[in-house]
């Protein structure tokens, strides 16, 4: 194989990567996850940045089998991937009327 045919299918392979590797971000401020609404695709990475100036907050789920994040500081943030399609409704552990949700299509 020819050095410039094996670029192109490492390109390729790439492309693919990265098509199946999406990350969404949500930015935390203020008490208020923004966007608070979601719609991704399943196989999509959710990342949650803690944008505050000094609170900590935590990703709770609260729908069934719901997990809770680690509380995450100003600058850190936490993720996410959901594999299958759902409503998935989330809120702050410490911070209760903090709402959001993420729904997954196929
Ligand atoms: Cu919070």
């Amino acid at each position: 194989m020819k050095a410039g045919s094996i670029a192109v299918l490492w390109g390729l392979t790439f492309l693919v990567a990265q098509a199946a590797a999406q990350t969404v971000e949500v930015s935390i401020r203020d008490y208020k996850f923004v966007p608070a609404e979601l719609k991704i695709k399943a196989g999509t990475t959710v990342k949650w940045i803690n944008e505050e100036k000094r609170t900590t907050h935590s990703v709770l789920f609260t729908g069934p089998g719901g997990i809770e994040s680690e509380r995450f500081f100003p600058g850190e943030s936490w993720q996410r991937t959901f594999d299958k399609p759902g409503v998935h409704p989330y809120t702050c552990g410490p911070h209760p009327e903090m709402k959001g949700t993420v729904e997954v299509t196929q």
